[in-house]
């Protein structure tokens, strides 16, 4: 903030007070703030790469561990615990969810290792989503 003195259109002299921040309604130029394009601006983030969590199918698991290791890790409800498990069942493999690849890979571990502590062979993996 600076005082300046002008003079008029009608020959009076004016004083100004020179402001810092432009608020666009007044008339008097201000020579603190810069109407040139910025040559550098704020460099964007790019959203995370996703990762899917795939539920592999096996012979040995019991249809219901499946579904309780989804409730428990996933916090999937009974119902959408079941229908991942009988996709993965039917099909071979179901995408649980999709996330960072950090949490991806850690809830894929501590399903896994849920299962393999109980003595079932059941997989989590994980895989870039395209
Ligand atoms: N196929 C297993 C069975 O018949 C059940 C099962 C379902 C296992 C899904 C793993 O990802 C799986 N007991």
């Amino acid at each position: 903030m600076g005082d300046e003195e002008r003079l008029l259109s009608d020959g009076r002299i004016g004083s100004f007070q020179t402001e810092t921040i432009d608020d666009g309604k007044s008339l008097m130029p201000n020579k603190d703030v810069s109407l040139k394009p910025k040559l550098q601006s704020k460099p964007k983030l790019d959203r995370p790469k996703l990762y899917k969590v795939i539920l592999l199918n096996d012979d040995y698991t019991p249809r219901e561990f499946v579904t309780v290791v989804l409730k428990a890790v996933f916090r999937m409800s009974e119902d959408a615990g079941n229908r991942v498990m009988m996709t993965a069942h039917k099909f071979g493999s179901a995408v649980v969810v999709v996330c960072t690849r950090d949490i991806a890979e850690t809830k894929a571990k501590e399903a896994t290792d849920l299962a393999k502590e109980a003595g079932f062979p059941l997989m989590f993996t994980t895989e870039p989503e395209e």
